[in-house]
């Protein structure tokens, strides 16, 4: 999954892709490179932010999700947005993953993906990310962060949307210090009994700074690299990434080591 960003102040490369065609033409570079899916979101999540209004999420994403599935009609594009609205939105405009940092928990949500036929990504997030980062604890991030996953792919098919369209998500980062990340790692092999197909979007991310001294989240590739080879290497199905290109030759090669043994 190749990472679209239209934030003016996401975690690592927001405010590069100034309008709609820039982002059309950087998701068509990221498909060209390999990626299977691309994710188009318009609200920054970087820990502390603020949510957008409704109108402003709509103006960012809209135009990038409809001249995306224009040009791209063979690949899918989902949006991230924890917003019932904007995902109906965005399904009307083309997209056919609806890509959820709430883990469908606005009660509206579900509802809305289920009749429209459009997978779902469940992701679990500690509170809201404005505060998720402060201190974030647990007794075992592991088992909780599991039964939360168990307990929404159960309110997700009761919404109408059958398991082979929902996708699980541990959410790194999202209200995770730099050792909950990586218990969440480990457990990749915990989650695939669970039924959905299991994600992981670690590019780039804060913990990979911490574990590198790596500051600028741009140059943070070989990091991310390794979460990618790892997780896949575990049994996730998919990886959300910025370096899509670099992601997909590194992948080509783990997989080809390991997935047999991972997929049985
Ligand atoms: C994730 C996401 C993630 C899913 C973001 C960033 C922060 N959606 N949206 N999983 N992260 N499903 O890209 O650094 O990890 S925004």
């Amino acid at each position: 999954m190749g990472i679209v960003n239209v934030t003016p102040d996401s975690f690592s490369d927001g405010g590069l892709l100034s309008g709609p065609e820039d982002a059309i033409r950087h998701g068509a570079r990221l498909a060209d490179e390999g990626a299977d899916v691309l994710d188009v979101g318009g609200e920054s999540t970087r820990p502390g932010s603020d949510t957008v209004s409704i109108d402003e999420e709509l103006d960012r994403v809209i135009p990038v999700i409809e001249g995306l599935s224009k040009a791209l009609p063979d690949v899918p594009v989902s949006v991230d947005t924890r917003k019932p609205d904007v995902a109906r939105a965005a399904l009307d405009a083309g997209a056919r993953i609806v890509n959820d940092i709430g883990g469908g928990r606005d009660p509206e949500m579900l509802g809305a993906v289920g009749p429209s036929g459009a997978g779902v990504v469940l992701m679990h997030m500690l509170r809201d990310p404005k505060t998720m980062q402060d201190d974030p604890r647990y007794a075992d991030v592991v088992a909780e962060v599991t039964e939360f996953l168990r307990e929404r792919i159960e309110a997700a098919v009761f919404a109408g949307i059958p398991e082979e369209r929902i996708c699980i998500d541990p959410g790194i980062g999202f209200g995770k210090n730099v050792d909950h990340n990586l218990a969440l790692l480990r457990a990749v092999p915990a989650l695939r009994p669970l039924g959905a197909t299991v994600m992981i979007g670690a590019s780039r991310k804060g913990f990979i700074g911490v574990l590198t001294g790596v500051e600028e989240p741009s140059e943070r590739l070989e990091g991310s690299l390794a979460v990618a080879v790892v997780a896949a290497s575990l049994g996730a199905d998919l990886v959300r990434v910025h370096d899509v290109a670099a992601t997909v030759r590194a992948l080509r090669v783990s997989d080809a080591i390991v997935r047999e043994l991972v997929d049985g």
